[in-house]
């Protein structure tokens, strides 16, 4: 990770919502996973896009089969979820929504219930280990794998809403955003919500996906992933942005994997500007933190570099997430308070 970044941005409590399983990885736990299966030749290169590079969407998408293959057993999920919590807690994340596409893997008995079953075992392994985050779940639908698996996936996710102790909350749907139509996805996704799964919906990530962002928006999300085309100075249009500000619908922003993955040309053009003067609920969230080398931390100095912001506005912005988690509102007002008690004296 970067050592170059402030003290401040370290000790600042962080909730973070939008953030990838297998695309969180750390370098030393890509390491151990090499190690267990050294005849799949697989090179640290070949999991993280590093300082200054840059891929196509498309090429990151191919870097998370290459991590699918090294992640592919209940005890590789149960090392990595477990790492991935542990090194969201080391950088002062305080509320933690992972979310993940659970898989069946014929050779090695993987089931996507084990696969669920074992990242609820990691976030309560935490727990009683005494790491000082409180992890939730989200059970993602990837887009590719159509219809009659987002259906099945829903059923999953509201089995396990209903018997995990409210540590699995909503679905998330991502996935390559060029592959399929938000519109084969729609019965599951109002079937979710009507059984009481929150969703977290990745929307016009890339440019020309306006219909199915319209479409989605009627159900309407309770939060949107990335958002980066919705606005009409980048070929969004008003009327989506109505749409999310009649709703009052929180937007994820990850401005490294924007910019890596070249969907977001320089960090100054990102749309937390758009969003953020508007006075809308933005939270700065890390998206892949493994894949695109960052963390939350980096992710806020970032920010507030990029666009001028004093630690009261940074310490607002990561105070006002606390707003967009899932969890009952009991839970946010416990963090609320932890945030009280760990405010500085003076920024
Ligand atoms: C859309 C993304 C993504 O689920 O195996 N994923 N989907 N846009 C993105 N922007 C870069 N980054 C990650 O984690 C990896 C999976 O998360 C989704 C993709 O479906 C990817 O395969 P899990 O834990």
């Amino acid at each position: 990770m970067n050592n170059e970044v402030d003290v401040f941005y370290r000790e600042l409590p962080k909730v973070e919502l939008h953030a990838h399983l297998n695309g969180s990885v750390s370098y030393p736990t890509i390491e151990k996973l090499i190690s267990r299966k050294p005849h799949l030749n697989i090179e640290h290169g070949m999991t993280a896009i590093g300082k200054g590079q840059r891929r196509t969407l498309d090429e990151c998408f191919q870097v998370f089969k290459v991590i699918h293959q090294l992640v592919d057993t209940e005890e590789d999920i149960l090392m990595v979820a477990t790492d991935v919590i542990k090194e969201f807690a080391a950088d002062g994340v305080k509320y933690l929504e992972l979310r993940s596409t659970p898989r069946d893997e014929k050779t090695t008995g993987l089931t996507k219930k084990s696969y669920i079953e074992t990242v609820i075992k990691a976030i309560k392994q935490c727990k009683s280990e005494g790491v000082d985050i409180d992890v939730r779940f989200l059970v993602a639908i990837d887009r590719r794998n159509g219809t009659e698996v987002a259906m099945e996936t829903v059923k999953l996710a509201e089995d396990f809403m209903l018997s995990s102790d409210g540590l699995v909350l909503g679905l998330d749907l991502s996935g390559d955003p060029t592959v399929g139509h938000g519109k084969d996805l729609l019965p599951a996704l109002q079937k979710a919500k009507n059984c009481g799964l929150k969703l977290s919906l990745h929307l016009s990530e890339v440019p020309s996906q306006l219909d199915e962002s319209d479409l989605l928006l009627n159900l309407p999300p309770d939060r949107i992933g990335h958002g980066t085309f919705l606005h009409p100075e980048v070929g969004g249009s008003q009327g989506l942005v109505d749409k999310v500000v009649k709703n009052n619908i929180p937007l994820e922003l990850c401005l490294t994997s924007n910019v890596k993955g070249q969907t977001v040309a320089r960090y100054s053009e990102h749309h937390f500007k758009y969003w953020y003067q508007m006075g809308h609920p933005s939270v700065i969230c890390t998206d892949d933190k493994g894949v695109f080398s960052t963390d939350l931390s980096q992710e806020y100095q970032l920010a507030a570099s990029t666009f001028d912001l004093s630690r009261e506005a940074v310490w607002k912005l990561s105070h006002d997430a606390i707003d967009c988690i899932f969890a009952p509102d009991t839970v946010k007002q416990q963090l609320k308070q932890k945030w009280i008690d760990l405010k500085p004296q003076v920024f």
